[in-house]
């Protein structure tokens, strides 16, 4: 974990954001798997790492914002604890690590916030997304778990967010950290894409790497030669020539910031000429997306600064036609790129979707779009410094999607159908960095950039 000093200046920050009452902020608990006893790997809830820093199952933190006093709840292990997990810090020493004086049992917490609600006093919590948290709200405010989304405090949610868009330097090093692990995985991603690879193989691979530096991958790895589906956690192909393999994958390090990458293989390591024209389109929409993300522009508008890219691009491969500010304000391109072009990243690979991204992406002068595509677009609004958020334009050929839009006859007037049609069994692609918003650009996070362009992508994979 980071200094104490770290937390306690975040907690400041968050009680002084926030005009009185308590804020409750839940750990997360183990979550049986198969039996009680088998757990999935634990996760703690980031916005307790952020403020309380303890990565142990059964911790909440409470803030009185009106006195200033910060309690820890959690419980000390017992003898039988002990003899199965071995020898633990108490609740009291735990708390010391990340600035608090303050500990009490997890069981008087229930106790404490009722007596609260008694006084008249607001408490502030988070939309839960975990059901044991859900049924601890529930019994504690009596509220039931179906209104607790309604009823989390918005105060806190925007008090939340504002601070953890900005990313400290710590932050960064870690999000750094995180990406160098990205970076070997997709490194060995590429060396293994050849025929007769399965995707499951490397994918278990991809697992391995992330897993061997102490944590776990930021999502389940996407590795398919199937790559029109955007998010594919299939993996039962074989890999086969002519096709390409998309890899959306990255690692959560041991501080629990994530990474994500994403880079489009073609088996054994050469494009053809098809791939290469399609490619070399996806590349230069990252490419100016990362040219001209900045503090003061919407990512909204670079969003459809790279959807013009595409089109431009697939007019010229004759896939597209038309004017192209007319077809991306018609929303034609969103055929090709259904999805948007990136969401924060931190210690959520999606960071803070838990708070809900109308919040997180969108503020009042930037609304999300209703059209088809830029809908899906997670983060729209004014880049700050210190922002992270990803870069990650594709490009796919989803055949039922381009049946279904022939079909209905959109878009006639940009779309040449005929020549579509050729491209159904073509795949898809995409291309995805992490960025840094600086104070007067972005810079990439990880200390070498994956090979990106078709040439450093051939050498990748055959060495
Ligand atoms: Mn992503």
């Amino acid at each position: 974990m980071f200094e104490a000093s770290l937390y306690q200046k975040r907690r400041t920050q968050l009680k002084s954001r926030i005009k009185n009452g308590l804020v409750l902020i839940l750990g997360n608990n183990e979550v049986a798997y198969n039996y009680p006893n088998n757990t999935y790997k634990f996760r703690q809830d980031s916005n307790f790492l952020y403020f309380f820093g303890l990565n142990l199952p059964e911790f909440a933190g409470l803030l009185d914002v009106d006195s200033g006093e910060e309690i820890l709840f959690g419980n000390d292990v017992d003898i039988d604890d002990i003899i199965w997990m071995g020898a633990q810090p108490s609740v009291k020493e735990l708390g010391e690590k990340v600035g608090i004086h303050s500990t009490r049992p997890f069981k008087e917490l229930a106790e404490y916030v009722k007596k609260a609600i008694i006084a008249g006093r607001k408490i502030h919590f988070l939309p839960p997304y975990r059901y044991r948290n859900m049924q601890f709200l529930e019994d504690v405010l009596g509220l039931h778990h179906s209104m607790l989304k309604d009823y989390a405090s918005l105060e806190l949610v925007h008090a939340v967010i504002s601070l953890r868009s900005i990313k400290d330097s710590y932050e960064i090093e870690e999000i750094r950290r995180a990406c160098n692990i990205g970076y070997e995985m997709h490194i060995a991603a590429m060396r293994n894409c050849h025929a007769g690879r399965k995707e499951q193989e490397i994918a278990g691979i991809l697992e391995g790497i992330s897993a061997s530096y102490g944590s776990m991958v930021s999502f389940p790895v996407i590795l398919s030669q199937n790559g029109q589906t955007l998010h594919n956690h299939d993996h039962s192909q074989t890999l086969q020539k002519g096709r390409m393999m998309l890899t959306d994958a990255g690692a959560e390090n041991d501080m629990n910031y994530c990474s994500d990458f994403t880079r489009t293989t073609p088996v054994d390591g050469v494009f053809d000429q098809r791939q290469k024209d399609i490619y070399n389109i996806v590349l230069a929409c990252n490419e100016k997306a990362r040219e001209i993300s900045k503090p003061g522009v919407t990512y909204l508008s670079i969003h459809l600064n790279v959807c013009k890219i595409l089109t431009e691009g697939l007019k010229a491969l004759g896939l597209m036609k038309g004017n192209t500010d007319d077809a991306v304000a018609a929303g034609a391109h969103a055929l090709f790129m259904p999805h948007g072009l990136g969401h924060m990243m931190g210690l959520d690979v999606h960071d803070m979707e838990d708070l809900d991204q109308i919040y997180v992406g969108y503020d009042e002068k930037t609304r999300p779009a209703t059209q088809f595509g830029t809908a899906s677009l997670r983060m729209g609004r004014e880049l700050q410094e210190g922002f992270v958020v990803t870069d990650e334009p594709g490009c796919y050929f989803i055949p039922e999607l381009i049946d279904r839009w022939k079909q209905q006859g959109l878009h006639k007037d940009f779309l040449n159908y005929d020549v579509i049609e050729t491209y159904k069994n073509f795949g898809g692609i995409r291309i995805e960095d992490d960025l840094l918003i600086t104070s007067d650009g972005c810079r990439l996070l990880g200390d070498k950039r994956l090979p990106v362009t078709p040439e450093e992508i051939e050498i990748a994979v055959n060495g």
